[in-house]
């Protein structure tokens, strides 16, 4: 009796499987692509345009008195066919990117290249990726398309953007003061000038924003202008910078999240380590398990010696 049950139960939820395949409107839902697949054709597309383009190094190198240090990026071709491609000017940073992160039906991990060059070098030092960063930007498509952006600096708390724009804006220096014009425009002195090319595993990848013009698999460029950054932010104030609660180093700070098990049981949802203060949920707040000396230098406590420091340890 009970077998059967269970047999109904299965071919119950085979039917709905299968009408899930379709939406009402009988269109079929497409399945996500495989992220290789998918690597390997961004990739191509990028280091194509990376061949057949460049931006204006030239003004760079010799600033006109007028110049707004904003980056263009043009065809070589005609009276530009015997300028620097990209190809040659550009850094590289290799990513692993893990199929869990897109929730796709395979289990692999992906390197991914992303493409950056600094057009101006900031004079400060560089943010992680946990930090807080004042910078403008601009994202366009290779198509040259601009999707979004900002002339005035803004304030980002990095790990809310993109993986791939938090680990580029982490390449370049920001500058050192903050300038207010006349005017009521702001400058900051010694700022960067940086560019990005973002294969689609380090953006949107199938889930791109509704309405931004952005499409399933599209590449993504960003310019941006560093200003400033907030050295060790530490965003949920619980004593620990957020770049220390990327637990695995993977430069992903969404991933990390030592009481997940908890806080999915007693309906708190999924909390990651940078954005809590009770990493454990063990009702002690991680401010008061953990030790600062009067340096900054934080040190772990671990009372019961098991090799998890207190802060992490539900029962410690
Ligand atoms: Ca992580
Ligand atoms: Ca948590
Ligand atoms: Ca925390
Ligand atoms: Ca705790």
């Amino acid at each position: 009796m009970k077998e059967k049950g269970v047999l109904l139960f299965i071919a119950v939820l085979t039917i709905l499987f299968s009408c899930s395949n379709d939406d009402e409107s009988g269109v079929q839902v497409v399945p996500p692509r495989p992220l290789a697949e998918v690597e390997a054709e961004n990739d191509a597309e990028i280091l194509e345009y990376l061949q057949t383009h460049y931006y204006n190094y030239e003004e760079f190198a010799s600033p006109p008195a007028d110049f707004n240090f904003k980056i263009v990026l043009d065809t070589i071709a005609g009276d530009a066919q015997d300028k620097i491609p990209l190809i040659d000017q550009v850094s590289t940073m290799t990513i692993p990117v893990s199929s869990e992160t897109f929730n796709l039906d395979e289990d692999v991990t992906v390197d991914h290249t992303l493409y950056y060059l600094a057009a101006r070098e900031g004079i400060g030092e560089s943010p992680t990726v946990g930090d807080s960063t004042l910078l403008a930007y601009e994202g366009q498509l290779l198509s040259g398309e601009v999707f979004d952006g900002n002339v005035t600096y803004t304030w980002q708390y990095l790990p809310f953007f993109l993986r791939g724009y938090a680990a580029g804006v982490s390449n370049f220096n920001v500058g050192t003061e903050v300038v207010s014009n006349p005017d009521g425009t702001v400058e900051i002195t010694g700022s960067g000038v940086g560019l990005m090319f973002l294969p689609s595993g380090l953006a949107y990848y199938d889930n791109p924003p509704l309405g931004s013009g952005i499409l399933n698999y599209d590449n993504l460029v960003f310019q941006v202008n560093t200003g400033l950054f907030i050295e060790a932010t530490d965003y949920d104030n619980d004593g620990i910078p957020s770049i220390m609660e990327d637990l695995n180093n993977d430069g992903n700070l969404s991933n990390d999240n030592t009481d997940e098990a908890s806080e999915l049981s007693s309906g708190f949802g999924f909390v990651p380590n940078h954005l809590d203060i009770d990493d454990d949920q063990d009702g002690t707040l991680t401010r008061d398990e953990i030790s600062i000396d009067n340096e900054g230098n934080i040190t772990f406590p671990d009372s019961d010696g098991d090799g998890t420091p207190d802060y992490l340890d539900a029962d410690s």
